[in-house]
């Protein structure tokens, strides 16, 4: 401790930064790191980053991320569950997040709305908003971590995507699916098909029982809750299954591709 003892980093919760690293480290790493008393000085020797505000907080972070992705995505079991809560623990309210602020939000038209699926799929085709609220709707109350340094639970409903890929007729095979946003810059994101097969990952339309609200990716959401928030595109309004890896917003800005939580 000593020297870490009174650091206060404005703008950085401690003990979230300390939680987020320490989750996305491989398991030796994270073991060791562990046993060692998970503080802020364990980390900053583990990776050389002096943290002294947020934007080295965030630089730590992307330095642990870049750490194995092999190795980390051996280590995921597509069958592990994220952990589930209660109604009471909801965060209220729950935080807002993009690369934009809430008022740029898109506002998508939920009625003119389509997904459009692509690529190594038998039904290459457009789905609307009634075709997606008529298959089997699932809810999970799951935490949310974002790796800029919060977290919350928060409660989510719609279509499980195993259950949508199986509909498509995907090809299992494939490796990704790549997914893209209607918002301003156009964010996207891939998941590796593992993680879109995992019983927990979902194309959201309900925040907290209710119609996705604007700033929460209306009229759809990618929800995967073993995975970090950036790989959970919000206004999302295509879908391609791939062989190929195409990256996304942040994955080409270096944080990792696995990103697990
Ligand atoms: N289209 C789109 N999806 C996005 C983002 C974004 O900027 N654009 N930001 C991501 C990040 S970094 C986080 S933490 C979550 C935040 O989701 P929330 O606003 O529902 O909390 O959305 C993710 N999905
Ligand atoms: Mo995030």
């Amino acid at each position: 401790m000593g020297r870490f003892r009174n650091l206060i980093i404005s703008g950085v919760d401690k003990k979230l930064l300390v939680k987020d690293a320490t989750k996305l480290m491989p398991d030796l790493t994270r073991r060791r790191f562990i046993s060692g008393g998970a503080s802020l000085g364990a980390l900053t020797l583990l990776t050389g980053c002096n943290v002294s505000d947020s934007s080295s907080a965030e630089a730590l972070l992307v330095q642990i991320s870049k750490f194995n992705d092999k190795v980390q995505a051996a280590l995921f079991n597509p069958n592990t569950l994220a952990p589930t809560f209660s109604e009471s623990e909801i965060t209220r309210p729950f935080p807002f997040n993009a690369y934009f602020i809430e008022d740029n939000a898109p506002q998508i038209d939920g009625k003119a709305w389509k997904l459009e699926v692509t690529g190594l799929v038998d039904q290459k085709r457009s789905f609307t908003l009634e075709d997606f609220e008529k298959m089997p709707q699932q809810k999970q109350i799951t935490r949310h971590i974002c790796v800029e340094g919060w977290s919350a639970i928060g409660s989510w409903t719609g279509v499980p995507l195993r259950h949508f890929l199986e509909l498509v007729g995907a090809d299992k095979r494939a490796k990704y699916c790549w997914f893209r946003c209607d918002d301003i810059e156009g964010y996207t994101s891939s998941i590796d098909m593992p993680t879109a097969m995992h019983p927990q990952t979902q194309m959201a339309l309900k925040f907290d029982g209710k119609t996705l609200p604007v700033g929460f990716g209306y009229p759809m959401k990618i929800r995967v809750p073993t995975k970090l928030g950036f790989k959970n595109p919000k206004w999302v309004v295509s879908m391609e299954v791939t062989n190929d890896y195409k990256g996304g917003y942040w994955e080409n800005q270096g944080y990792n591709d696995f990103s697990g939580s």
